[in-house]
Parts: C-alpha cells; sequence; structure tokens
C-alpha cells in the first residue's frame, strides 16, 4: 500500500513539475526598445531555442495549427524558422524580446485586412490575466498582443485582440500610448530576413482597462500565456508555431507566474 502511495505520489509530483508555472522577472531597469535586447535578456524569461522539431516534441503540438511552409521556390536545406522569446515586467509594462532566424521576409498579402496579422511575419503573446479556470476564447481577460514584423510600422502592426465583460474578440490596434517596439532586421548580418522585435505593453492601458478588479500587478499573480509566431513566407495562412498553447481557449495556455529580479550568476 505504502508503495503504491509513493509511486502515485511520484507520478503526481512529476506531472506537477510539467505543469509548474513558468517565470517571469521584473526588471529593476527599464530596457532601451531599439532593437537590441543585450542589456536585459539574461534578466529575462527564456528557454532556448524553438522551431519546428522542437514543437513537434511538446504536449501542445497539433499538425494542424503548428507547422511551417516550404514554398516550392525554397531551398528546402535552408532553415525555415528559428526563434528565441524574453519575456519580463516591471510595475508598468511587460516587456517581450525576440531574435529570430527567418529565411523569407513577408508582411504583404492579397486580402489584407488589419487584423490579419496572422498571415503576415508576426509575433504574438497571448494573456490571459489573471488567469482562471474557465475555457473562454478571447473573452474578459484574455489578451493578444501582435506584431507584425515591417519596419514600417503601420497602424495595424501592433494589434490587440481581446475580450470585456459583453464582447468576444474585439479587434483594433494597441492604442498608441499602450504600446511602444522597434524592429531591427538582419541584425547579424547574415540574412536579411533575419530580425530582432523589443516591445513593450502598458499593463493599466490594457489589462487593467475593462477589469475595475485588476489592480497593479505583483510579484506571485499568475497568467496564462502563449506565444503565437506567424510565418507565411508567400503562402497564404503558412507557417505557424504554436508555443505553450493550443489555440484561442485560454483554458490551454500555460501558466506563468510575475516574480521578483532575476540574479545572474
Ligand atoms: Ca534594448
Ligand atoms: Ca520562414
Ligand atoms: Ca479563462
Ligand atoms: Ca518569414
Amino acid at each position: 500500500m505504502f508503495m503504491i502511495l509513493f509511486f502515485c505520489g511520484f507520478i503526481f509530483n512529476l506531472s506537477a513539475q510539467d505543469l509548474s508555472a513558468r517565470n517571469i522577472p521584473y526588471l529593476e531597469k527599464a530596457p532601451q526598445l531599439d532593437g537590441d535586447l543585450s542589456e536585459w535578456k539574461n534578466l529575462a524569461f527564456h528557454d532556448g531555442i524553438w522551431d519546428l522539431n522542437r514543437v513537434k516534441e511538446s504536449a501542445w503540438f497539433e499538425p494542424k495549427r503548428n507547422r511551417l511552409n516550404i514554398d516550392s521556390l525554397e531551398d528546402t536545406n535552408s532553415l525555415d524558422l528559428s526563434a528565441r522569446y524574453y519575456i519580463a515586467w516591471d510595475q508598468g509594462y511587460l516587456y517581450f524580446g525576440a531574435e529570430v532566424q527567418d529565411n523569407v521576409h513577408d508582411v504583404s498579402e492579397s486580402n489584407h485586412e488589419s487584423k490579419r496579422w496572422y498571415y503576415k511575419d508576426a509575433i504574438a503573446l497571448f494573456f490571459e490575466a489573471p488567469r482562471d479556470s474557465i475555457p473562454e476564447k478571447f473573452g474578459f481577460g484574455d489578451h493578444a498582443f501582435c506584431f507584425v514584423i515591417d519596419t514600417l510600422k503601420p497602424d495595424y502592426g501592433a494589434w490587440w485582440r481581446h475580450g470585456n465583460t459583453s464582447q468576444t474578440y474585439i479587434e483594433e490596434p494597441l492604442p498608441l500610448n499602450a504600446v511602444e517596439y522597434s524592429i531591427k532586421m538582419n541584425p547579424w548580418k547574415k540574412n536579411e530576413a533575419d530580425y530582432i522585435l523589443e516591445a513593450r505593453v502598458d499593463m493599466q492601458a490594457t489589462f487593467m482597462k475593462d477589469d475595475a478588479a485588476m489592480t497593479t500587478p505583483k510579484v506571485g499573480e499568475i497568467y496564462s500565456m502563449m506565444i503565437v509566431h506567424c510565418d507565411p513566407d508567400g503562402g497564404e495562412y503558412g507557417g505557424h508555431l504554436l508555443i505553450y498553447g493550443k489555440g484561442d481557449d485560454d483554458s490551454t495556455w500555460g501558466e506563468v507566474k510575475l516574480v521578483g529580479p532575476k540574479s545572474i550568476e
């Protein structure tokens, strides 16, 4: 009996570890949003390089949604998409960074609509703040911050999909006072389609806008998070990597926890 309990406890511990919150560290010094992440990337949450092969090994992998396109004209031996993501916070902002190797830059499409960031090279951060146990699709508390990798920064370039108490899927540009970002193309002088995104989103102007109960973020708070990285490369809907979640249902998004500053050994 004792052995069975011990074994069950062991299995439970393993799965608890697997589901444990990813920690998002606090930044004591605000970064310069200049397309160079060096001053804060080691102080942020990051967990290595993501590409399709790694996503295929993940618990949330679904082949229909997670795929990359190799166009018939592309060199099939070349790298399609590989990225590192960095996330941090302070009292005012959530910070996002991404260092991306890409083979084809593609931010235009024939059926363009402002809300169609997912048909362009784009990185979207999906958050539920705070996390709850109710499965919702862009309901109250759900936010996607979507950055099209277009250095011209069109008005749809920083997009906000969210919900409130009466509506789901509200689609609008992030208000100018809620976002600041920079994109650096070809940062390593290796490939013109490579890029770095460095961005911040004002939490008061987004998470707290329609939620009277939402207070200034504090250490220990639990949110949900998913990253959606779009890479059409001349195709239609094209390539997508879904990381830490399975789609618009927020109950599939991974748990993240706001923590204090990270110490670097
Ligand atoms: Ca910087
Ligand atoms: Ca690509
Ligand atoms: Ca929910
Ligand atoms: Ca691309």
